[in-house]
């Protein structure tokens, strides 16, 4: 696996020197007494020696070129394991695979010893990851900036089939390995207080917030290293320091993010990820890990920017910050705050240069996951940033009045703040206003964002609202992940795939030829094998891989409709019980998916799906046809395992409601056919692989807006198809949860009486339909080879390079600076 990257440099001897010098004095280990874990902080301290090195090069050597950059905000980066593709991205793989065999270890054993920095929730997340990733290999210069949250996202196991959240200590006692501290980029950040009214040098009135008290926030860079060159960028994590008590007791009351704030105290604010299902919460807590984050970010591209030589007048020119969602929306009042009252610009100055700095990606167009904070919140925190707000959005209503004069009801829609009992800040709408560019993360999503979403803001705002489809990093979700493909692609396409994925192309003109099909099926047993090896060592469950496997990986929410696939198995399970001519081939049904604490139906339904699977994988009635299995803790390594093995990829979220997915994506570039609604960037991912490679299912975007304001009946459904009337019905019996009938009501309940808000009964027909092709389909292998080949050969849009260079050209118009 040999490329450029530091390969040259590397030296053998020197690397297991460094290797033995931190086993003994970095983790006070010896040969003779150190374990698995030890040797892997070992190796993985000796490497991040050489990313640290590279890193700083990279800095300085970016700083010196004057050139813009761009500065990539999220609270989440959900960036998996480092060290096998950091090894990956260096060209060292095979060269420390050789030296840690010297040393008697085996490089496969060493990565699992590492636990996945979990600092993210799902795909949000993770596109953060995947876009540093692309950032760095093409080098197109940026800083990611993030929080370095004590304990990511939750653990979750199962207990009787419930769900069980622990803490995640991801660093473990010993800290992280590639991780570094930076005690000279530290911060502090003000909180509460007031704002009171002085004379400047000039003798002018001028505002200043005093806070009441300061946090301080220490940075720790972990490196994105390019792959296959020389530079290294920082992801830069702010910590807020301080002790806390931490409440264990709470966890399992649904209060998870509660009980781990025994009460307020600075220190906490880096405490925990907030677990996320898409409704916003407005806690005191979260808003304060917001601004925290932003204070730190923009406090060190100011500086950075000074450092360099630069005036702030100069700010726009060099720096564009992207917003990853509303949540460092605060990021923009603070630069104001900063620009106004400690540059002591005018308002206008300022706002030329801050409104062209900014940019925003949303991710959504659920309605309850748009974030708002109560004016009242701001105010107390963050006093002189509510006085801002209120300024942005004076000045933007004379603009709204100016285009539609008179106009109260376009006001009331498009103002920053919601009027009410109690009045909100509408972070959407202040990111619309403040920012350069507002995008959608696929064509779909962004065409919604302006048609029904922000339909005023797009008309006066002309080409601000924008799309840039989402994408994953070919290196992690293909070459690392799926080594035998890997090797079958090198051999047809040659090795530069990586770093151009629309090179896969060339695979398609062995589409049809019968060695390669065997070849590429082969490759796809071994990893399902591989998958069922790991099933039966973790959860002692016996899977066939003759058996077609069938994956659902994704946050569990309602809109994501995990509830859909469970219906069609138990519907399955209905007619190989019932109906002794029916005939399917076998199938698994694998799920992984976490669900948001508080969430009641999302465990609900993780509950259901469990105890449907304890009950049909030991059913003699089904003759071993028909598999579920959960995989618990969901995370980025256990994704690497389980997308290499996926025959069915599962995107069947209720159209209009999944901005883009990225799992779709990242399973059909590794042979998945997809089962999916048009939603989202499957509608790209059928445009590219064609109609004949995907399985459509499902209601329009248009068609469920449509049957939403007929008003949707799903009773009407429920009492038409006795298929759909058995799968729910079931739901009240004691079949799954022998004894204790009614224990999984509540999704049946949600579906029938609460509305079904996801319309999943209305799709429930079709969907079975697609499946049932699905099922005819496989048992013609070459036919099946054919099409999944050719998803793997015609998804080379949807690298994160691709997405990352649509940023790049139409948004932050970089250049890159090759090291
Ligand atoms: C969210 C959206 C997805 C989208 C990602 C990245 O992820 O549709 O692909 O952001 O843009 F919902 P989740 O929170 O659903 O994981």
């Amino acid at each position: 696996m040999t490329t450029r990257g530091q390969a040259q440099q590397f030296d053998k001897a020197l690397f297991k020197a460094s290797v033995e010098k931190h086993l003994l004095t970095t983790y006070a280990k010896t040969k003779e007494t150190a374990d698995a874990r030890s040797w892997y902080l070992a190796v993985g301290k000796a490497l991040a020696e050489i990313s640290t090195g590279s890193l700083l090069e990279t800095e300085k050597h970016v700083a010196e070129q004057n050139v813009r950059s761009v500065n990539y905000l999220s609270l989440e980066f959900l960036i998996g394991r480092l060290t096998g593709n950091n090894l990956i991205s260096m060209g060292l793989y095979d060269e420390v695979s050789a030296a840690v065999e010297e040393l008697g270890l085996n490089l496969t054993d060493l990565l699992e010893e590492e636990r996945d920095p979990a600092l993210g929730n799902g795909g949000l997340g993770r596109l953060a990851a995947c876009f540093m990733d692309s950032l760095a290999a093409q080098e197109f210069p940026a800083v990611g900036y993030g929080l370095h949250y004590e304990y990511g996202l939750f653990r979750q196991s199962f207990e009787d089939g419930h769900q069980v959240e622990t803490p995640d200590a991801w660093r473990g006692i010993e800290g992280y390995p590639w991780e570094v501290v930076r005690p000279e980029l530290a911060q502090s950040v003000g909180l509460f207080g007031h704002v009171e009214t002085q004379a400047n040098e000039k003798g002018e009135a001028q505002r200043r917030w005093v806070p009441a008290m300061n946090l301080e926030g220490v940075a720790w860079d972990l490196p994105i290293v390019g792959y296959d060159n020389k530079s290294v960028y920082p992801l830069r994590l702010w910590e807020c320091r301080s002790p806390a008590p931490f409440n264990l007791q709470r966890f399992n009351d649904g209060d998870y993010v509660g009980a781990q704030y025994g009460q307020l105290e600075a220190g906490n604010v880096t405490k925990v990820l907030y677990p996320n299902d898409n409704h916003d919460q407005g806690k005191m807590l979260r808003l304060m890990q917001q601004y925290f984050h932003c204070a730190c970010s923009v406090a060190d591209i100011l500086r950075r920017h000074a450092a360099a030589g630069h005036s702030i007048e100069d700010l726009a020119k060099l720096e564009t910050i992207q917003l990853n969602d509303t949540h460092p929306t605060i990021a923009i009042p603070e630069l104001m705050r900063i620009l106004i009252d400690e540059h002591q610009l005018g308002w206008d100055a300022a706002w030329a240069i801050s409104s062209k700095v900014f940019a925003y990606t949303n991710h959504t167009l659920l309605p309850e996951a748009l974030e708002t904070w109560s004016e009242k919140l701001i105010a107390d925190m963050l006093p002189r940033h509510m006085e801002i707000i209120f300024e942005i959005n004076h000045r933007f209503m004379l603009e709204v009045e100016a285009k539609w004069p008179g106009n109260n009801e376009v006001k009331r829609k498009l103002s920053i703040i919601q009027e009410g009992p109690q009045r909100m800040v509408r972070m959407a709408n202040l990111c619309v206003v403040s920012t350069y560019a507002v995008n959608g993360v696929a064509a779909l999503h962004s065409e919604l964002v302006k048609r029904d979403l922000f339909p005023e803001f797009n008309e006066l705002f002309p080409g601000r609202l924008q799309n840039v489809t989402n994408g994953v990093t070919p290196r992690r979700w293909l070459k690392f992940c799926n080594p035998g493909l890997t090797e079958l692609v090198n051999e047809k396409v040659g090795k530069d795939w990586p770093a151009n994925l629309d090179k896969l192309s060339g695979l398609a003109k062995f589409a049809e030829d019968k060695a390669f099909q065997k070849r590429y099926m082969a490759v796809k047993k071994d990893n399902k094998q591989r998958l069922a090896d790991w099933v039966l060592d973790n959860m002692d469950i016996e899977l066939d891989t003759n058996a077609i496997f069938d994956v659902q990986i994704k946050r569990l929410h309602e809109y994501k409709r995990q509830h859909l696939n469970l219906l069609h198995i138990l519907a399955l399970y209905h007619r190989l019980v019932n109906d002794p001519t029916f005939d399917m081939h076998p199938r698994v049904f694998i799920f992984a998916a976490k669900a948001a604490p508080g969430y009641a139906l999302a465990k609900d339904i993780i509950f259901a799906i469990n105890k449907v699977a304890e009950k049909v994988n030991n059913d003699p009635r089904l003759g071993g046809k028909l598999k579920v299995v959960f995989i618990p803790d969901y995370r980025v390594s256990l994704a690497e395992i389980i997308i290499p093995a996926a025959d069915v990829s599962e995107q069947i979220s209720t159209a209009g409601l999944e901005a883009s997915g990225t799992g779709n994506m990242k399973m059909a570039l590794n042979g998945a056919l997809t089962v999916g609604t048009m939603d989202g960037a499957n509608v790209e991912i059928r445009e590219e692989v064609g109609d004949e490679n995907i399985f459509i299912f499902g209601l329009l975007v248009d068609e469920v807006l449509k049957l939403k304001e007929e008003g949707y009946d799903p009773y009407r459904y429920y009492h038409a198809d006795s298929l759909l009337r058995a799968a729910l019905d079931v739901l009240d019996t004691d079949e799954f949860t022998p004894g204790n009938p009614g224990q999984l009501a509540a999704i049946r309940q949600n579906l029938l009486e609460g509305g079904d808000q996801y319309l999943v009964l209305a799709d429930f027909a079709d969907y079975v339909k697609a499946q049932a092709r699905i099922d005819a389909e496989y048992r013609d292998q070459a036919t099946w080879a054919r099409k999944a080949i050719l998803n793997t050969a015609l998804v080379g849009k949807f690298s994160s390079d691709r997405s990352i260079r649509d940023y790049v050209n139409n948004i932050w118009k970089l250049k890159a600076v090759k090291r």
